[in-house]
Parts: structure tokens; sequence; C-alpha cells
């Protein structure tokens, strides 16, 4: 899958060119990288069925950027990537990546300080060196700090949805060989990011399955390699792991590599309490195996209900399975709708008719196609005008379209003041109202509190998109009262949002574990810009799974009726 590579060039591209001053290209080439990353076919494929024509129905894609793709499949390289890298030093472009950083700035402080990379830039922040260049001041200089903590974070850490389909292309692969192959680690247990791969697969013959592992295409280069086990680089830094255990273990070896690592401690507490030794090869009595081959089968040896993975992180799992009170959790299955969605109307790259077919082919009721309101310009945000003509092609979509109900919705700004960006006499005639933050992101906490509280507040509002604005690798979340933020959400009948989107996955799994014991609503959606992104779903899913959501927690399980019943509050 050559798919986040050739992303990647584009953005780096991108970043060059806007370094450069040049205008237009950097916004087509980031364009295109977003949809070929969020691709969920390989362009490879794409390229190979239909040529450079296939290619040019990508979004974004026109015959320019088509040839680079298709000479990087052909050639393994892009020359005008080559000549553009050698136009400026090497790790200079890294700079951009830094927020807050600009091209102008990053331009000037090679100019005037000669910082070609991260490591300079941090060294003449501490050294205060930039504050003291004529156009920077010292809050520039505290705010490089502080972008270059959350470059360093987002570093660390890989997003899930971009390490899932990795580890899934793993799996696959292996499954020609073993006889079982999973994913374990925090990937599958959800966590929002992960710091690598791990895998585990039974096989007799575990070198044979090994071999695979180390000779797959994206691996750079092998860091371990025994008799069951070995750790590989991959093409795009991570590392992956591979264990190989034999059938009779791997129930045991699943759990012990699941973890989290908090709640096999606890886990193994248990065991010796009852005389019994848990490690990663079974659990025992002195040197005769009682269960091993099955998760179920050790947790149930442990006196404990079978606990979801998604909940193994010692916060209060293992209490509610020896009680037998453990949540019947909420799964994709359940979801009959998502209720934040972009089309074309507003930055999203699909018709409402076509996000409405996506949705069906998903088996939902209904989609909720929620656009940016009036003053979200550079997301081409609705005028009250547009709005209204938008009401009337979702009537002529659900008059067209069986088996789906169009809901028309916007995703209101939430102002400075808590105020909407429409009027309510304008939101009283859509169907769902989805207020988020989109500006100001930093206030006081009493102050962002209020302002969350006032917009929840109005009548007209049934979800809080986003809550708490966080952004990967950009932005922190805000700083909120979260039980004060709560209890009104609770008071005036709003949902809190599971924001899918894969940088977002925003209210995160302890506000909402939170949220669920307060009694507040959730709806998981996917805040998608293009039928594909639908598909995050599975993600928000996994937030909502880690805050211990059951079904009736979350509003987008509710049936039709019951979900227009909902929104009559
Ligand atoms: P990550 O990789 O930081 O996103 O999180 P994990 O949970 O995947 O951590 P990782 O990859 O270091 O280890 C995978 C699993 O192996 C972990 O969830 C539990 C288990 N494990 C690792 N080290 C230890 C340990 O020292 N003690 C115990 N009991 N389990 C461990
Ligand atoms: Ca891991
Ligand atoms: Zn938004």
């Amino acid at each position: 899958m050559k798919n986040p590579e050739i992303a990647s060039i584009f953005f780096k591209m991108a970043d060059i060119l806007e370094m450069q001053n040049v205008q237009w290209k950097p916004v087509a080439y980031r364009k295109a990288a977003r949809a070929i990353g969020e691709l969920s076919e390989d362009v490879e494929e794409i390229y190979k069925k239909g040529g450079l024509k296939a290619l040019k129905e990508i979004p974004g894609v026109g015959i320019n950027i088509a040839n680079k793709i298709a000479e990087f499949i052909e050639n393994g390289k892009v020359r005008e990537y080559e000549k553009l890298k050698k136009s400026i030093p090497a790790g200079l472009s890294s700079l951009l990546e830094v927020p807050g950083l600009g091209p102008k700035k990053a331009m000037l402080l090679y100019k005037k300080l000669k910082i070609k990379n991260v490591q300079d830039l941090e060294k003449a922040a501490l050294e205060h060196r930039i504050s003291k260049l004529p156009l920077f001041r010292e809050k520039t200089e505290e705010n490089i700090l502080k972008g270059l903590d959350i470059y360093k974070k987002g570093r660390e850490r890989v997003l899930l949805a971009y390490a899932m389909p990795i580890a899934e292309e793993i799996k696959t692969a292996l499954e020609k060989k073993a006889e079982r192959v999973e994913i374990a680690g925090s990937l599958r247990r959800m966590r929002d990011t992960v710091k690598d791969i791990d895998i585990l697969a039974v096989s007799s013959k575990p070198l044979e399955v090994i071999q695979i592992f180390v000779s797959l295409p994206f691996v750079k280069s092998v860091i371990a390699k025994g008799e069951t086990k070995s750790s590989v680089l991959l093409s795009n830094s991570m590392q992956a792991d591979l264990r190989v255990v034999p059938l009779k273990s791997f129930g045991a070896a699943m759990q012990y590599f699941t973890g989290s690592k908090d709640h096999n401690i606890e886990l193994r507490k248990i065991a010796i309490a009852k005389g019994l030794k848990l490690s990663e090869y079974g659990l025992f009595r002195k040197e005769r195996q009682v269960a091993g081959k099955t998760e179920e089968e050790v947790y149930n040896a442990l006196g404990l209900s079978y606990i979801e993975p998604e909940l193994r992180e010692n916060t209060g799992e293992i209490e509610a399975a020896l009680k037998g009170k453990l949540p019947l959790l909420v799964s994709v299955a359940d979801i009959k709708g998502d209720l934040h969605c972009h089309s074309a109307y507003s930055d999203g790259d699909n018709t409402i008719e076509e996000m409405a077919l996506a949705a069906k082919k998903r088996g939902y009721e209904y989609i909720c196609i929620s656009d940016h309101s009036k003053s979200e310009h550079i997301a081409n945000g609705l005028s009250e005008q547009m709005l209204f003509k938008k009401i009337e092609e979702v009537k002529r979509v659900n008059k067209k379209l069986k088996g789906i109900r169009v809901l028309c919705g916007s995703e209101v700004n939430i102002l400075e003041d808590g105020s909407l960006d429409y009027s309510d006499e304008i939101l009283k005639k859509l169907d769902v109202v989805v207020a988020s933050v989109h500006s100001k992101f930093r206030m006081p906490k009493e102050e962002i509190t209020a302002r969350l509280v006032k917009a929840i507040s109005n009548p007209y509002v049934h979800i809080l998109g986003h809550p708490t604005s966080r952004h990967f690798g950009k932005r922190e979340e805000m700083g909120i009262d979260m039980e004060a933020l709560m209890n009104a959400a609770k008071k005036y009948n709003v949902a809190l949002e599971i924001n899918s989107a894969p940088a977002r996955m925003d209210l995160r799994d302890a506000y909402v574990k939170k949220a669920v014991e307060k009694g507040v609503k959730i709806s998981v959606n996917t805040d998608a810009h293009s039928t594909d992104e639908l598909k995050f779903m599975e993600y928000g899913i996994g937030v909502a799974r880690r805050g211990w959501c059951s079904k009736n927690d979350v509003i987008n399980t509710y049936s039709l009726k019951e979900f227009m019943k909902f929104l009559k509050k």
C-alpha cells in the first residue's frame, strides 16, 4: 500500500512550496494528499486497473498530480519533489510541522539565526535569541516553545486510525502462513494514539511466520529476529513487534500482550491470592496449566467475567467484573445514523445524495448533513440563503431515495460570547443542530465554560460538537470545567459528541466515562468530509467503549422514530 508514502510526499511538497511563497499550489497538493491518505483503496491498484484516468477520479487529483502518482508507482520517486528538497536546506521543512510556526517566520529564522531544524529551534528559543529579533516578540518565543511541546508529543505516538490499517495489512499477510493472527496492545484497546504495533500469531512453524514478517515490503530494517519473536522498523518509522505462540497459550498471550500493564498487574495479584501463577504462557497451579487457550478461560478461572479489551485500563473494570457488573458495550452494529457530516455545500467532497447513499450502504436509517455556518469562511460556511437552498435540496433527495432519511442540520459556530452563528428563527428550521467552537480556543476556564454552557442552553441545540476542540499535533484541549459542562448538558438534554475524526477523538475516553456516570447522552459522529470518511465511526465507537458506553447512552443508536422523539426535546 503506497498511499501513506504518496500522501506524505505531497504534504512535504506543499510545505516547501509554501516556504518559497508559491501561491495556490500548496493548497492543491494538500488537498490531494489528504484524499490519498484517507483512501481505502490502494492507489497502485487504481492506477494498474484504470491508469491516469482512474487516478483523476480521486478528489483533488488533476492530471498534474495524477502524473506524479504514476511516476512514484513506476519509479519509486517523484522528480519534482527531489528537486524541491534540494532547493531548501535539509530539515527546514520539518520546522513547518511545529504548530504556530508559519513558512514566513521559519524562513526568517533560517536567514537570521541559521535555524535549520527542530533542534536548532528549541535551542534558540531556550536561549531567548528569538525574542531579540525584529518582528519577533517574547510571546512568539513562548508560543514556539509550546508548539515544540505539542510537536514532540505528536511524534512519540501515532494516531489510531493511521496505525490500524497498517496492523491489519500485517495481519492479512501473516494469515497466509499462521493458523491465527490477532492485533494486540493499545491498538486492540483502541487507544486514540499508539506507540507501536503489537501482533500475536499462533503457529507450529514460528520461523516461517517470522520470515514473512521481516520480509514485508514496508519493513525498513529488522531490529530483532528470534525463534518465536521479532521486531521491525517500518518505512513510516513505527515499530512492529510479533510474537508467535502455541495454541495452548494463545488466550494467555492475548491477555498479556493486550494489556494494559496496570490491568495485568492487578490480574496477577488476583492469581497470586488464589495460589495461581499468571503469565503469557498460561494460568498455572504449580506446574499444571489450568487455563490459557482462550482469554475467557483465563478471566473465568480468576473468578471474573470476560472483560472487553477497551475496558482494560485498571479504572474499575476488575472490581466490576468480580461483581458481574460490567456494562454491555455499544458496538458499530448498533449505530443507526451519523449526525455530523459535511457535504459539498460547505467543505465536503460529496453531494448530499452521495453522502446519503453511502450512509445507506453502511446500513444506517438516517444521516444528518451538518455543513458549517456562515462565519466559518475558510470552510465555506453557508449564508442563510444557501441554507434555504440546502433545505430544499434535502427535501428533493428524501423524495428520491428510499431506505435512508436525510436530516438537514448545521454545525453552527459558537461565537466568542456563547451566542450562535444563526438566529433562532433559522435554527428552528433545521432538523439537527450541532454547536461547535472553531475559534478563540484559549480562554480562561470560567469564560470558556460559560461560553459552552450558554451555547447548549439554546433550546434548538441538540449536540455539542467536538467539545474540547483538541487536535493532535496542533492544539491541546480547551480547559473546561467538565463537571459544570456535564451538569448543563444533562439539564438541557444536549448530547456531547465523540468526534471520530482521527486527529480529534474528542470527547476523550475518561470524560466519556464521567458523562455516562452522570447520565449525560453521547453522540458518536464521524465529521466526515467525504463518503469514505464515514468509516471513521469504528474509531469513535472505540472511544465510546473505552468510556463504558452502552447502547442506550448513545443517541444515534436510536431508531429513526426514537431519534425524532429525542429531537423534539
Ligand atoms: P503503547 O504501545 O504505549 O501504545 O501501549 P501498549 O499497552 O501497547 O504497551 P506496549 O506495547 O509497551 O506493551 C504491550 C503489552 O504488553 C502491554 O499492554 C502489556 C504487556 N506488557 C508490556 N510490558 C509489561 C510489563 O512490564 N508488565 C506487564 N504485566 N505487562 C507488560
Ligand atoms: Ca503497543
Ligand atoms: Zn467542527
